[in-house]
C-alpha cells in the first residue's frame, strides 16, 4: 500500500523523504546501502526476515540525559507545555519517521505513549486515549506494533520491584498497569507482549526473600498470560533477560536462567524470549550465546538489536554495527527456522553528542544496513557446505551405533567402560576454529561484493 509521509499539518523531518535503498556503491549518508526491502535471500525478502521495529521510549522520549548532564536534544513534538497535546504530537513525529524510514514495526511502553498521570484511572484513560490514536494512525501507515510493554521500572513506587516487590500493594498496582498495557497492545494488534524485569532483583541478600520473590514472579506472569489469552490476545509473551542494571542482580539473569525459569514454572510455550544483544554481554556471554541457549530450547522469540561497548561495563545501548556480531546472530536466527511473531526492535539509542535530528535516521539506516549484511553473509555461510560439513562431521559418532545407542539411553557405564576397553585410547581430533572463522572472513568479502 502506499504510505503517508507524514499526518496532519505538521512535518516533523522536513527535508527528508522515504529512505530508499540505493546499492553499495551509494555515498548518500539517507539511503539504504544494503537493506533492500524486497531483495529475497533463502526464500524470503529482507523485511519478511528481519521484521525491523523502532523503539518509542529511545527514539522520541530520550532527550540525551545521563546521570552527569541534563538532555541534549530538542524535541520539536515536546514544546507545547500540555501533557496531552505532547502525547499527540510525540506520535504524529512518532508515524512519520517510522514510514520515512519504511519500517514495518514499532514497539512502545506504555508511559513512552500515554500523557502521565500517578492516578491509575486517569492514567488508564489517557492510555486508551493515545492507543485509539496509534490505531488510526496504524490504518493510515500501514505500521504494525511488533510488541508493547509496561514500564514497571521509572517510577518510585517500584524502587524495591514490580511483580518481586516485598510489599504486596506493589505487586496490584504493577498488575495493574501490566493489565492495561496488555489492553493496549492487544487493541493495537501487537504481535508479542514483553515484560522486562528492570527492578525484579534485589540490591542486597540482606533484606531481601528471594524465594518469595521468585515465587511471587512466576504467579504475575502466569495470571498475566491468563488475562491475556481471556481477552483474546493469541501473540507470544517475551521475557528479556537482563543480568544487573538497574539492580545490582536481577531473576531474568540470562537466556539459561529465564528458560529454566519458564520450564519450572510451566511457562515455556506460551513465553519465549527476547534476547537484547547488550543484555547478553552484560551478562558476560556473546550475542549469539544467548540466542543459541533460546533457540536449542525453541524459545527464541525476538531480538533487541543494540550493542554494548567493549571498553565500558554498562548498557550502553548503541546502534548495532559490529558486522561479526550481525552476522553470528542471524546465522542463529536463520537456523532457528527464521522469526515467527518476533522481529529485531532497535532497543539502541544515539550517543548523548549526537543532537540533529537526521542522526535518527542515519542511526537507524546504519543498523538496518548491518543486519542486511548480517541476513547475507550468514545465508552464505550456511550455504557453504565446507562450513556445515565441518559441523556434523565433528558430531558424526553420533549418528549410528554405539553413538546413537547412548543417545537413545540404551547404554549404562558398565557398557560405556567395556567400549573404552575395547577401543583403547580415542584419536585426537582437531576443533577446526581458524579454518572456520577463516570460512566466516572469507564469505564477508565475498557476500558483499
Ligand atoms: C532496558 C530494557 C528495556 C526493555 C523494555 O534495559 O532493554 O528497554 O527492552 O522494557
Ligand atoms: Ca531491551
Ligand atoms: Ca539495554
Amino acid at each position: 500500500m502506499t504510505r503517508q509521509l507524514f499526518i496532519g499539518d505538521r512535518e516533523y523531518f522536513s527535508g527528508i523523504g522515504r529512505i530508499q535503498y540505493e546499492g553499495s556503491q551509494s555515498t548518500n549518508p539517507l539511503a539504504f546501502k544494503a537493506y533492500d526491502a524486497s531483495r529475497v535471500i533463502a526464500g524470503k525478502t529482507m523485511e519478511e526476515h528481519l521484521r525491523f521495529a523502532v523503539c518509542y521510549w529511545h527514539t522520541f522520549t530520550g532527550v540525551g540525559l545521563d546521570p552527569f548532564g541534563v538532555g541534549t536534544r530538542d524535541f520539536p513534538w515536546a514544546d507545547s507545555g500540555d501533557d496531552q497535546q505532547m502525547a499527540n504530537d510525540k506520535l504524529d513525529a512518532a508515524f512519520e519517521f517510522f514510514t520515512k524510514l519504511d519500517v514495518p514495526y514499532w514497539t512502545f511502553h506504555d508511559v513512552d505513549i500515554a500523557a502521565p498521570s500517578d492516578d491509575l484511572a486517569e492514567f488508564e484513560a489517557n492510555l486508551a486515549r493515545i492507543v485509539e490514536r496509534a490505531a488510526e494512525r496504524q490504518r493510515l501507515t500501514g505500521m504494525k506494533c511488533l510488541w508493547g510493554t509496561a514500564n514497571l521500572f521509572g517510577h518510585p513506587r517500584y524502587m524495591n520491584g514490580a511483580s518481586t516487590n516485598p510489599d504486596f500493594a506493589v505487586v496490584a498496582r504493577a498488575a495493574a498497569q501490566v493489565k492495561s498495557a496488555i489492553d493496549a497492545t492487544v487493541a493495537l494488534g501487537g504481535e508479542n507482549y514483553v515484560f522486562w524485569g528492570g527492578r525484579e532483583g534485589y540490591a542486597s541478600l540482606l533484606n531481601t526473600r528471594t524465594d518469595k520473590e521468585l515465587e511471587h514472579m512466576a504467579m504475575f506472569l502466569t495470571k498475566a498470560r491468563d488475562y491475556g489469552r481471556s481477552i483474546g490476545f493469541e501473540g507470544t509473551f517475551l521475557v528479556e533477560p537482563k543480568p544487573m542494571e538497574p539492580m545490582k542482580h536481577q531473576y531474568d539473569f540470562d537466556s539459561q536462567t529465564v528458560i529454566g525459569f519458564l520450564e519450572r514454572h510451566g511457562l515455556a510455550g506460551d513465553f519465549k524470549l527476547n534476547i537484547e544483544a547488550n543484555h547478553a554481554t552484560l551478562a558476560g556471554h556473546t550475542f549469539a550465546h544467548d540466542l543459541r541457549m533460546a533457540r536449542d530450547s525453541n524459545l527464541l522469540g525476538s531480538i533487541d538489536a543494540n550493542r554494548g561497548d567493549a571498553q565500558n561495563g554498562w548498557d550502553t545501548d548503541q546502534f548495532p554495527l559490529d558486522l561479526y556480531d550481525c552476522v553470528h546472530g542471524m546465522m542463529e536466527v536463520l537456523q532457528a527456522g527464521g522469526f515467527a511473531s518476533g522481529g529485531l526492535n532497535f532497543d539502541a539509542k544515539l550517543r548523548r553528542e549526537s543532537t540533529d535530528l537526521e542522526d535518527m535516521f542515519i542511526a537507524h539506516i546504519g543498523g538496518m544496513d548491518a543486519f542486511a549484511r548480517g541476513l547475507i553473509v550468514a545465508d552464505s555461510i550456511l550455504s557453504d557446505s565446507r562450513f556445515t560439513d565441518l559441523v556434523s562431521e565433528r558430531y558424526s559418532s553420533w549418528e549410528s551405533g554405539e553413538g546413537a545407542q547412548f543417545e537413545s539411553g540404551s547404554l549404562g557405564l558398565e557398557a560405556l567402560r567395556e567400549i573404552a576397553l575395547r577401543d583403547g585410547e580415542p584419536a585426537k581430533r582437531s576443533g577446526k576454529q581458524e579454518l572456520m572463522e577463516n570460512i566466516v572472513n572469507d564469505h564477508i568479502a565475498s557476500a558483499l561484493r
